[in-house]
């Protein structure tokens, strides 16, 4: 038994297996207990401190090319430490106890970092050069940009493991990167609020489906006429620094 299992109700523990979806009084309490566990807030710490590693290792891509190329590929950067509840439901799906070891071993998303990129390309050249850093190590990748999925969600995610430097010594931590363009930012943000609306007729609820998902699609070509764009400009540019060294010369 690890010291985490303490923090499990015990009502819950019987029924941990069974139940897909707790009545909120409890999910309430479990959130609770959680947060008042030294164990629970020392995960969430070190879950924190390979976030700010991750965006560390963003910010510098971004301020490299925009010092070599004279613009900047990410937008911006958001992160988040999964809540508890949402924890708490992801190892109720799987069918996982409520320790900090069961989290650390099969969650992979407890911390998130979220980059917006301006151009499709983009993404793909600021997940390859993350790739390529020695002290990251690529555990899974989902290319929903390639792949979408059936609703129309678009997305790069990455699954890594950064070293986090403790004072007791190195912990592998794993981060989920999701990288998308502004537009697919923008269409994710309205479908996970529907997401969460509880109160949406289900004729309501297909219809916005319906809706999202030829949204989804508009939004798609979009980004890609803004990236056929963004190519001519670049060849313009070239040509104009090409003429201009055979002027000098
Ligand atoms: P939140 O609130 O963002 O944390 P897994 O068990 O993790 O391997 P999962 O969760 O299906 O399986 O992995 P996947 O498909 O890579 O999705 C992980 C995250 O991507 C989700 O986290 C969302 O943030 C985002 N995502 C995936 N599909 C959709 C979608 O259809 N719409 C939107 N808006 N976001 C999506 P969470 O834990 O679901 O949520």
């Amino acid at each position: 038994m690890t010291e985490y299992d303490n923090i499990m109700l015990p009502s819950l523990r019987e029924k941990e297996h069974e139940i897909a979806t707790l009545p909120d009084d409890l999910m309430d309490q479990l959130k609770m207990v959680m947060q008042s566990s030294q164990q629970f807030q020392e995960m969430m710490m070190m879950y924190k401190c390979a976030i700010r590693e991750v965006r560390t290792k963003a910010e510098v891509l971004n301020d490299e090319m925009s010092v070599r190329y004279h613009r900047n590929p990410i937008s911006s950067i958001t992160s988040r430490v999964k809540k508890p509840e949402s924890i708490t439901q992801k190892l109720l799906k799987k069918g996982l106890p409520f320790t900090v070891e069961a989290i650390m071993t099969n969650l992979s998303d407890v911390a998130g970092v979220r980059i917006i990129c301006e151009f499709i390309d983009d993404i793909y050249t600021i997940a390859a050069m993350l790739a390529m850093q020695d002290d990251l190590k690529l555990i899974q990748i989902k290319d929903y940009i390639k792949y979408p999925k059936d609703n129309g969600y678009r997305s790069y995610h990455m699954i890594v493991e950064i070293p986090v430097f403790f004072s007791k010594g190195k912990t592998p931590m794993r981060v989920e990167i999701q990288i998308r363009t502004i537009a697919m930012d923008f269409w994710a943000s309205l479908d996970h609020e529907l997401k969460y609306k509880k109160d949406i007729n289900p004729e309501d609820e297909e219809m916005i489906a319906a809706e999202l998902l030829s949204c989804a699609e508009r939004i798609a070509e979009t980004d890609m006429i803004m990236q056929q764009i963004r190519m001519k400009l670049d060849a313009v540019e070239q040509h104009k620094k090409s003429t201009e060294i055979i002027i000098d010369e």
